[in-house]
């Protein structure tokens, strides 16, 4: 007997019922369907070793009644809620996606379930019926910090979307780069790209590249969110346009770390190199400053065709309140001007003026400190809504054990457990309609390469994928049941190549 939690599956799907036996896997089975589903699937299936499922797809149009041992991939609006699917294993599989996203969702439990034992490659019979608990299933990747060129990206998109995660948070810009081409602002790129944190190479995209990631992030059903990180954030700006940036304010923190770190100071002009935080702002009393905001929002607008846009707000520690909220203001109405909905860092609810519908991410504690809470409850005071990042449970860049050797730790050591056991309603005084669901970033300081990300991603980016699809509550929906789960994942990391941080603290399997 096979008891729902012992399937190898993450994130926990909403309705599992398990039957006895298994549905073999060989090379005759054949794929019966037309979604661009199917290419992803038989390409998985060669990487994997699976006998080829690649040569036998009837053609479209043809009776094409599944035999024994076949996949049949369908899309059916009446079985479920929008991104949910029911994946029936019997004699034959059958994946029904609710849409084209519950498709693909319902084919990575496929995929997971497919594993191979000493008869050969086969699916436990199973009827399985999901749908998401959150709309926005987050994952963050700091491009700023250190450059991650296009193929990386896409690399990274493949990874997580696998675990049903639906949005792609692209942090495109801060002190130490400008990542992205804009037209009517072209010294940003040329002179503010080439290097990343520490003086590692850099890089930027062309509207080109951004479009390719824009696309290829579609085909994995993940929704891009870039974001420009205003008004502080911005030395970067400065190196290619001095007139739109005020001098670097140097707080204590800042001069203390950086001694601490042997980094340098930030210095008006020149390319920062160094982690700090906090020393930047545009000109907030300058209208210079409104054309360079409108003409960088219209044009990443234009060539982005998910519904947000964000703006940053995090850290502007020089800046006082009376200006940060007036800018706060009207940035985000000139995102709303564009046609998108504004997302910002909570620091931005604290102006009373904010664009009505501004989505704020709160980044504080899962025991909110100070004015957090309020702060991120005005969004929703104003009808926007919240995306949950509580920094010491979601934080990919917070360091597993005090010995790891990338990471860092100011808000919390983050193992597998601690990023697993949160709920993103319990942390603030909100209505739970108002939280859109949850994000986990990653940010690049000590990360050099997509490896490095990788690491620190995976395994705990499985956890945020766990609280952000399945439900609260059920059988298997808890730490013990999780950590079995996860280890299963292995073998799959491993034929997709993704690097994870094998922690001890998970029984990781061989197959
Ligand atoms: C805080 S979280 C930041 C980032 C840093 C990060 C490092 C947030 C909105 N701002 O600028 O990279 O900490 O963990």
């Amino acid at each position: 007997m096979v008891f729902t939690h012992q399937l190898p599956l993450v994130p926990l799907p909403a309705a599992v019922v398990v039957h006895d036996g298994r549905m073999p896997v060989t090379a005759t089975t054949r794929v019966h369907g037309s979604s661009p589903t199917i290419d992803i699937l038989t390409a998985a299936a060669a990487r994997r070793g699976v006998p080829s499922l690649a040569a036998a797809i009837p053609p479209e149009g043809t009776a094409s009644e599944p035999a024994a041992g076949d996949i049949v991939l369908r899309v059916d609006p009446a079985v479920t809620a929008s991104e949910g699917y029911r994946l029936s294993v019997g004699a034959h599989a059958e994946i029904t996606g609710a849409d084209e996203a519950g498709l693909f969702y319902g084919l990575q439990t496929l995929l997971q379930l497919l594993r191979e034992d000493d008869a050969g490659w086969s699916i436990p019979h199973v009827e399985i019926e999901d749908a998401p608990r959150f709309t926005h299933r987050g994952v963050m990747l700091d491009v700023a910090r250190h450059f991650f060129d296009v193929a990386e990206v896409k690399r990274f998109i493949d990874a997580t979307s696998a675990l049903k995660f639906n949005r792609l948070h692209l942090h495109l810009t801060d002190d130490q780069g400008w990542r992205l081409h804009i037209d009517s602002w072209p010294l940003l790129t040329e002179r503010s790209s080439s290097t990343s944190a520490g003086g590692d190479p850099g890089g930027f995209y062309t509207k080109g590249d951004y479009r390719e990631i824009v696309a290829h992030a579609a085909s994995r059903h993940m929704v891009l969110i870039p974001e420009v990180d205003l008004p502080g954030h911005t030395h970067a700006v400065g190196v290619a346009y001095p007139e739109l940036v005020e001098d670097p304010v140097l707080n204590d923190a800042l001069v203390a770390q950086s001694e601490s770190l042997g980094q340098p100071l930030p210095v008006a002009g020149e390319t920062y190199l160094g982690w700090g935080v906090g020393h930047s702002s545009v000109r907030i009393r300058e209208e210079r400053t409104y054309d360079f905001v409108r003409d960088v929002v219209r044009e990443l607008a234009e060539m982005t065709p998910g519904p947000y846009l964000h703006i940053g707000g995090d850290e502007s520690l020089g800046t006082s309140q009376e200006d940060f909220d007036h800018f706060a203001a009207r940035a985000t109405q000139i995102v709303v001007d564009a046609g998108k909905i504004p997302v910002a860092w909570h620091e931005m609810g604290a102006a009373a003026d904010i664009a009505g519908g501004t989505v704020g991410q709160y980044w504080g504690m899962k025991a909110p400190r100070g004015t957090h809470a309020a702060e991120a409850a005005h969004f929703v005071e104003r009808g926007g809504a919240l995306i949950m990042s509580a920094a010491d449970a979601t934080y990919l860049d917070m360091k597993y054990d005090e010995n790891y050797p990338l990471g860092l730790t100011w808000a919390a050591v983050i193992d597998v457990r601690t990023a697993y056991e949160w709920e993103p309603t319990a942390v603030l005084d909100v209505p739970d309609a108002a939280i859109l669901g949850t994000e986990a970033p990653l940010w690049s300081e000590t990360t050099r390469t997509i490896d490095d990300v990788e690491h620190l991603v995976f395994p705990r980016a499985a956890a945020e994928a766990e609280i952000a699809w399945s439900p609260q509550h059920g059988e298997g929906r808890e730490w013990s049941s999780f950590r079995e789960r996860l280890g299963t994942l292995a073998p799959l990391w491993k034929a997709e190549g993704t690097r994870f941080h094998p922690a001890a603290e998970i029984p990781w399997s061989d197959r």
